[in-house]
């Protein structure tokens, strides 16, 4: 092994939760009402993709132009980043920064492969920037998750065989796009959800170096 790369909304810090309301909150005023379940689909989907699918689900795909769909997704970002001002290093998920500290003292590469394009702007509202060797922009791919796209970026980057790398998510369509890029995959969160992944865990705690190689070890290809 040796580089991990990791998705940001839902491992790092749960900006999923800001996601989720920013959205709910944009399309209530389109007269479009979702829940939290519904909120699984759009977990590590890109915003434009997240905004097809709630047109859809509120069969108002056909009732706007491209320039309209920009204006809400807009709006929509600035829901959230108004939300997401005021993070701190006391909203790192449990266990984060001693994982990125062990992963660099055990001479690993570190990677950020999130399908957000405010990714960097919260590596640094974390104060964890430094650690990352690489962060994949998501607008240099073609395909969003569950497309491997934003993994190979990152091994690409990184200068890494995607047999090398782990990668660790909280999104069903995220498992699928690790798996696709011939890496390993670590899900966090729920079984049923993130039953695809190589290792399933229930909280960012229990990630740790040891347990990577480990995992890493058994399923590399
Ligand atoms: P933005 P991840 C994803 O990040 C989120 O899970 C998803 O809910 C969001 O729509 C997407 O980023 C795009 O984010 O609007 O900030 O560009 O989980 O891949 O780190
Ligand atoms: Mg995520």
């Amino acid at each position: 092994m040796q580089a991990v790369l990791f998705d940001l909304d839902g491992i790092i810090t749960d900006t999923a939760e800001y996601h989720y309301l920013a959205w709910k909150s944009l399309a209530g005023t389109l007269g479009i009402e979702i829940d939290r379940e519904f909120n699984e689909q759009l977990k590590g989907v890109s915003r434009v993709d997240s905004l097809a699918k709630i047109l859809e689900f509120g069969e108002k795909d056909k009732k706007y132009s491209s320039t309209e769909k920009e204006t809400l997704m807009n709006e929509k970002n600035e829901l959230y980043l108004k939300r997401i001002q005021k993070m701190t290093p006391q909203d790192l998920l449990p266990g984060i920064y001693e994982l990125l500290q062990s992963l660099k003292s055990n001479g690993y590469k570190i990677g950020l492969s999130s399908a957000s394009k405010n990714g960097p702007m919260i590596l640094n509202l974390l104060k964890i920037a430094d650690f990352f060797d690489v962060v994949a922009n998501p607008d240099s791919i073609e395909k969003g998750k569950p497309a491997p796209d934003i993994f190979l970026k990152g091994a690409e980057l990184l200068n890494v065989s995607s047999h090398e790398c782990v990668g660790i998510e909280d999104a069903n369509s995220g498992i699928t796009a690790i798996l696709a890029a011939e890496m390993v995959a670590i899900g966090v969160g729920s079984q049923s959800q993130l039953a695809h992944a190589d290792l399933v865990l229930s909280s960012t705690e229990e990630l740790n170096v040891e347990l990577i190689e480990a995992v890493w070890q058994k399923f590399h290809k």
